[in-house]
């Protein structure tokens, strides 16, 4: 299998580490490329034009996109794989709410981001009020649902590796966002998480 993907995207960090923590880390091999610089060539691989990609070893399914689904494919792979409960548990709602959550908050942190790198005057204060909010009002209820997260040293889930991609993002490219004052059982849960080997491994590079 080979992941297209680039060091820097939270969305690609959460294939990375559902991949270490499946023991599928050896069977990727990993094609580094940047969706957003000159000549990439993400769009032959994802129509979307975005990472991650997972170019399966099955010629009949190809190529899978986005990282819910190359996350829910990898889980598969791996008998009592623990990441995505099963459709007809409960949990499966629960989980699939928190993941998607923790997803949500990667779309709102990258948009900013892209945003910040933009001239001050091509930026719009309406769309930065709009997606800070988003983050404050997910990290909030993370922080209210951090008591059903798992233990960072027990068995994970997806919502587990979506919450901590996410957190860690925000550390990466927002610095300057505070957000373990207003969540701290969700920080304690955090710097559990960061202890992780899967989070260790698959670690952004420093700017
Ligand atoms: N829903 C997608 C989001 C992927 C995504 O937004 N990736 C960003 C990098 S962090 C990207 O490739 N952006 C390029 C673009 O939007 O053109 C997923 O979960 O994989």
């Amino acid at each position: 299998m080979r992941l297209i993907y680039t060091r820097t995207s939270p969305f690609a960090r959460k294939v990375l580490v559902c991949a270490h923590e499946l023991g599928l880390a050896d069977a990727l091999e990993l094609e580094e490329d940047h969706p957003l610089q000159a000549g990439s060539r993400v769009p032959l691989h994802n129509p979307l034009g975005k990472v991650p990609a997972l170019e399966t070893d099955d010629v009949q399914l190809g190529t899978l996109i986005d990282s819910p689904l190359i996350c829910e494919y990898l889980h598969t792979l791996v008998e009592g794989s623990t990441l995505f409960p099963s459709p007809d548990s409960p949990e499966r709602w629960r989980v699939g709410y928190l993941h998607a959550l923790g997803d949500g908050v990667m779309d709102a942190a990258v948009l900013l981001r892209l945003q910040n790198q933009r001239a001050l005057v091509h930026r719009s204060e309406q769309w930065t009020n709009r997606w800070h909010a988003a983050i404050d009002r997910s990290v909030a209820t993370f922080e209210m649902h951090v008591a059903t997260l798992g233990a960072p040293e027990g068995p994970c889930t997806i919502a587990d590796v979506s919450a901590a991609c996410a957190l860690g993002y925000l550390d990466f490219r927002h610095p300057d966002y505070v957000w373990r004052a207003a969540a701290p059982a969700l920080a304690a849960w955090f710097e559990g998480w960061s202890q992780r080997d899967a989070f260790v491994q698959t670690a952004p590079p420093p700017d």
